[in-house]
């Protein structure tokens, strides 16, 4: 698996050559404010090497997966959502609404949130 890809938006925000808010950065994982919000807090938790969805990571069996969790626990306590909830989202295929095919949580909380997800 490359750990970069040609033309990759995320891939140019870990770069740093597209700006964005960072929230946290990890030895492996960045966090972001995400340019859409669709809550209060809607953080993007981005592994810095290229993997186009969820399914590919968990492939790679580097624990990644782990560590984004891990991380997005730690951006919702700094939030202060940790105590009342947020949710961790992988959009995973065009069909489930994802747009960025580097993959991404989304970390959502500070307001009420419904399930089932639209
Ligand atoms: P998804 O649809 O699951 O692939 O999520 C992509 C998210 O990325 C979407 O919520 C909007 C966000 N996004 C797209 N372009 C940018 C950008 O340039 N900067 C930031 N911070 N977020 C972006």
């Amino acid at each position: 698996m490359a750990r970069t890809a040609a033309d990759c938006l995320f891939c140019k925000i870990v770069a740093g050559e597209v700006p964005a808010e960072m929230v946290r950065e990890g030895e492996r994982t960045v966090a972001i404010r995400d340019i859409n919000p669709q809550a209060p807090t809607h953080v993007l938790l981005i592994p810095r090497d290229h993997y186009p969805d969820a399914g590919a990571v968990g492939r790679a069996g580097l624990g990644l997966m782990d560590e984004i969790a891990r991380e997005a626990h730690e951006v919702a306590v700094g939030e202060g959502i940790a105590e009342s909830g947020y949710r961790l989202v992988f959009n995973t295929g065009t069909g489930a609404g994802q747009t960025v095919f580097h993959v991404h949580g989304h970390l959502l909380g500070g307001r009420g949130l419904e399930w089932p997800p639209g």
